[in-house]
């Protein structure tokens, strides 16, 4: 059995010229391997805590602090360590913050240290990364899982936090479901976004991008969001409802204040039934499958509003709802609010935790999505994430910006060295 090492942390920046955590593991064989972690903009208020210095430096976003809590505290508790037993590794870390959160030590400098550590195991074990987390997902599950190459959600237009237009929903993301392979529908997908530029040109609009690489103009509401995205999509000689599919990200926690949705890009204040009516009519109009994050993250009520109207149409996934928490998705799921899940991991800080949360949704007929951040680096675990799982879904952004493709980019060559069904 191999033996970590070492364990070396050092600061890199992310997609938005902050800092960020980039790890080493070391195994007593030679294998080194190294993951580097991502940040969210609109971040749920349960999620794990990320560890930032505070002060002048970097805006007060530095990670000395984090950084100091691998280099010591976890390297001096993991050298000697069986890496490939991920779940004695990650309970070693979770023991080690002693706290619900992981303020102690930092969600960041914990997921850095378990990401690598499951690297470098494959690594050891000459497995792809997606093979390890397959191996991992099946004991979870205790019965083998099917890889799958999952379908893309790129967020081809950005609104909210993720830019600085007026447009509400922060993300519009095309679902390429009707093509019949990845490359197919990485095909359709760029050109689409190359067809919705030139709309936008043609229209005096910004071509500008956000955070996930989609444009970021300002538009009269939601609703011509998606009208731009529709001519896109004819543009590119596809059709909507049997090609091209819409999911969105509402992200409503952001414009939810005092108990009342603000859409300020089209001046609406709305209650939660009246928020509910709007969406109802967008999914109408159009072909819109996947609901992120259509309500407030403490707005129980309205959530059940939501999903007992539009529940049985359109996948509602919890992202700031669920915050990728085992504990936090199995109370929701009694409450019967949602009927998907978001996945980032680092809203939890361990593979094992992220992989537990996934195991409760599909105990429970719950759908899972693999997410990126809207702060990214060129680490692209999660594309290995998504197909070992067998979720069949990703979202990492549009067909554009380095941090974003990387993830496409790692599975074209997953898709290309294996024989595993797209979707
Ligand atoms: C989201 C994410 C990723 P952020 O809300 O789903 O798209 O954004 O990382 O800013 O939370
Ligand atoms: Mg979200």
């Amino acid at each position: 059995m191999p033996k970590i090492d070492n364990l070396k942390a050092i600061q890199v920046l992310d997609s938005r010229g902050l800092p960020t955590i980039s790890t080493e593991v070391m195994l007593d064989d030679g294998t080194r391997a190294n993951a580097m972690v991502p940040s969210g903009a609109s971040t749920g208020q349960k999620e794990a805590l990320e560890l930032r210095d505070g002060g002048n430096a970097f805006h007060g976003k530095g990670v000395k602090k984090a950084i100091r809590n691998v280099n010591e505290t976890m390297k001096s508790a993991l050298i000697g360590k069986n890496p490939l037993d991920q779940d004695h590794i990650d309970q070693i870390l979770i023991d080690l913050d002693d706290t619900n959160d992981k303020s102690n030590l930092g969600a960041n400098a914990i997921l850095s240290v378990s990401i690598a550590s499951a690297k470098a195991s494959s690594k050891s074990e000459n497995l792809d990364l997606h093979n390890y987390f397959n191996i991992l997902m099946g004991n979870k599950m205790g019965n083998s899982i099917d890889q799958v190459i999952p379908i893309p959600m790129l967020n081809i237009l950005n609104g909210g936090e993720h830019a600085d237009n007026n447009v509400d929903i922060q993300e519009f993301m095309v679902i390429p479901k009707g093509a019949s392979s990845f490359s197919q529908a990485m095909q359709w997908s760029s050109e689409i976004y190359w067809n919705l530029k030139d709309i936008l040109k043609k229209k005096g609009l910004s071509t500008a991008v956000g955070d996930e690489g989609g444009f970021a103009p300002n538009l009269s509401s939601n609703r011509e969001a998606l009208e731009l995205i529709s001519l896109a999509v004819e543009k590119t000689s596809l059709n909507m409802g049997s090609d091209i599919f819409i999911s969105l990200d509402c992200a409503a926690s952001e414009f939810f204040k005092d108990g009342i949705y603000h859409l300020k890009g089209e001046d609406k204040k709305l209650s939660n039934s009246e928020f509910v009516e709007y969406l109802k009519v967008l999914v109408r109009d159009f072909p819109i499958i996947s609901i992120e994050d259509g309500m407030d993250e403490n707005d129980f009520d309205g959530w059940k509003i939501l999903t007992e109207e539009i529940g049985n149409e359109c996948q509602l996934v919890g992202d700031d709802l669920f915050v990728t928490n085992p504990e936090i998705l199995k109370k929701g799921i009694k409450k019967e609010i949602a009927n998907s899940v978001l996945i980032k991991y680092n809203q939890i800080g361990t593979i094992t935790e992220t992989l537990e949360t996934i195991s409760i949704a599909l105990n429970n007929n719950y759908k899972n999505i693999i997410s990126h951040r809207s702060g990214e680096t060129e680490d692209s675990s999660i594309s290995d994430l998504a197909v070992g799982t067998g979720v069949g879904q990703i979202k990492t952004g549009a067909p554009c910006r380095s941090e974003r493709v990387a993830k496409y980019n790692r599975l074209y060559w997953i898709d290309e060295k294996n024989s595993f069904p797209y979707g």
